[in-house]
């Protein structure tokens, strides 16, 4: 039994959530940081006190994407885990870009659309950071046009970091450009139950509700 510490709204922990349910493994989940604070038997797990981290058997692991890489490899051979060494190296690289390119200029949108009090958003990195993903995301879009997946005609561990983020950004109410590759893959990865499970959790309009929503979250497996 995997043991996964996270709270079930944030992303980084949806990433893991969702690679287990697409590999129908067996897990617990136990609601950590945020409102739910940081035990000591969590920051012994994860000294950086951040989510999600996990234990399985013998293994203590953090960093989400690291996380998810471990489970596929370990549970996923040939589903998550492509067998095809390019379809691998792609996956990988996908992970990689999901973290360096969207990640950051997407924190600047979540950051001060949602989690900062409206006093202290600032809409300057709003539209920075809609402006930037606008940009990297048109190379995803311009990869997708021949593909399903990003590393094929099957879902890979690759599209799940990507795949979580997806979720944020086609529900806010930002402006965004014409993706039409992206969305047909958004609409695949919606058509999956792990995805709608673990991936496509209502986070609220603000602060305020984000923190309701979290809590409406407590204890769901
Ligand atoms: N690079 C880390 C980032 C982890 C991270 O920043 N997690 C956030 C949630 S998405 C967190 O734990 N924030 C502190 C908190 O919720 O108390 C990873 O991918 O695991």
């Amino acid at each position: 039994m995997i043991t996964v510490w996270g709270r079930r709204n944030s992303m980084n922990v949806q990433k893991v959530m969702w690679a287990l349910g697409e590999m129908g493994i067996s897990y617990e989940r136990k609601d950590v940081a945020g409102s739910f604070g940081l035990p000591e038997a969590y920051t012994r797990i994860n000294p950086n006190g951040v989510v999600p981290g996990i234990v399985d058997g013998d293994l203590t692991l953090w960093e989400s994407n690291a996380c998810v890489r471990y489970l596929a490899r370990t549970y996923g051979q040939g589903t998550l885990w492509p067998t095809d060494g390019i379809a691998l190296a792609h996956a990988d690289q996908w992970m990689d870009w999901a973290s360096s390119s969207v990640n950051p200029p997407f924190f600047q949108i979540f950051m001060n659309m949602i989690r900062l009090p409206a006093d202290k958003a600032d809409t300057t990195q709003i539209e920075a950071g809609v402006r930037n993903c606008a940009r990297v995301l048109m190379i995803l879009d311009t990869h997708l046009a021949h593909r399903r997946y990003v590393a094929g005609d099957a879902l890979t561990m690759g599209d799940i970091p990507l795949g979580a983020m997806m979720y944020r950004y086609f529900t806010l109410d930002i402006s965004r450009p014409s993706l039409p590759n992206v969305e047909r893959w958004y609409e695949h990865l919606v058509e999956r139950d792990a995805y709608r499970k673990h991936v496509m959790i209502p986070f609220g309009h603000n602060a305020d509700q984000w923190l309701v929503e979290e809590q409406k979250n407590a204890g769901i497996q």
